[in-house]
């Protein structure tokens, strides 16, 4: 049973349909679960978040990603799919959420200059606020010297910044750049993540830290943390 809700999120994300009303690509799915309703169930069900995303909403997106890369997607079929997990992702927030009074710390979160992707960083926000971190999200397409003022007037004890564009990957480098250049590198540990960032490409930025996924990231903040 969960497989298979698990197997419908997946298939609705590719289909980019969000509710049930939504046509999708092939004929006769107008009237089926779309990607919502299909996560509210699995919500009802008591399906762990982390497969609802890891195995519903981030599998579909990596096989439109290869559609897209196979040139059978186009980008408004990418765009349709994003609103999918997007939606989701709103009804799955709540379930993820702790209601801790005073936050374990504070985290800025951005998507790097150049870089219009912001589902990963969404999801990266979401469960650090669930895991008891306040977040401040820059948004994305965001520039070194925006992110370095944030820094100065929010002093977050972390970092977050995401990228998915192998283009937009050297911003990272430039932001932490600006960072040090800027005094503040000392006081917030920087953590880096999105599907074209490697530990090792981290590691030759001067990043404290990867996150592979959303909940790794989580771990990451959290360890060092306690460090
Ligand atoms: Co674009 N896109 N896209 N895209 N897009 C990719 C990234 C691509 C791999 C598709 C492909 O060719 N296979 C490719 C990049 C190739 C490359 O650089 N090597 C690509 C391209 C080429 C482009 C354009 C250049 C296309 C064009 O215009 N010709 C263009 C660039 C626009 C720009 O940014 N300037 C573009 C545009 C778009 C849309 C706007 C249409 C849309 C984004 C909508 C949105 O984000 N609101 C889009 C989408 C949807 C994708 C794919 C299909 C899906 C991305 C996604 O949301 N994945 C993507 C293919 C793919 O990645 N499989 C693709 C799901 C998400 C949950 O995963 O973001 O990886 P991800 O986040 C994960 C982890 O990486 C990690 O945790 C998240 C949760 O598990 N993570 C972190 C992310 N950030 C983290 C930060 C951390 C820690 C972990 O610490 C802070």
């Amino acid at each position: 049973m969960t497989e298979d809700i698990l197997a419908l999120i997946k298939e609705n994300v590719v289909q980019g349909r969000v509710t049930q009303d939504d046509e999708g690509l092939e004929e006769g799915m107008v009237g089926q679960p779309g990607t919502t309703e299909l996560t509210e169930k699995a919500i009802a069900l008591g399906i762990d978040a982390k497969d609802i995303i890891n195995k519903g909403l981030t599998a579909g997106m990596d096989i439109v990603g290869k559609k897209y890369e196979a040139k059978e997607y186009y980008i408004p079929d990418m765009l349709a799919a994003a609103e999918a997990v997007g939606a989701a992702m709103e009804l799955l927030e709540p379930h993820l959420a702790k209601s801790d009074i005073e936050p374990k710390g504070k985290v800025i979160v951005t998507t790097v200059k150049g870089d219009l992707h912001d589902i990963g960083k969404n999801i990266v926000a979401i469960l650090l606020r669930g895991a008891g971190y306040s977040v401040k999200d820059l948004g994305n397409d965001i520039a070194p010297e925006t992110i370095v003022a944030a820094l100065r007037e929010e002093k977050p004890q972390f970092l977050g910044m995401s990228a998915l564009l192998t283009s937009t990957m050297p911003h990272m480098g430039d932001t932490i750049q600006a960072i040090t250049e800027s005094g503040l590198r000392d006081s917030v540990k920087i953590i880096v993540g999105g599907a074209a960032v490697s530990k090792e490409f981290a590691e030759s930025i001067g990043a404290d830290g990867y996150g592979a996924d959303g909940f790794d990231a989580v771990r990451v903040v959290e360890s060092l943390s306690a460090s």
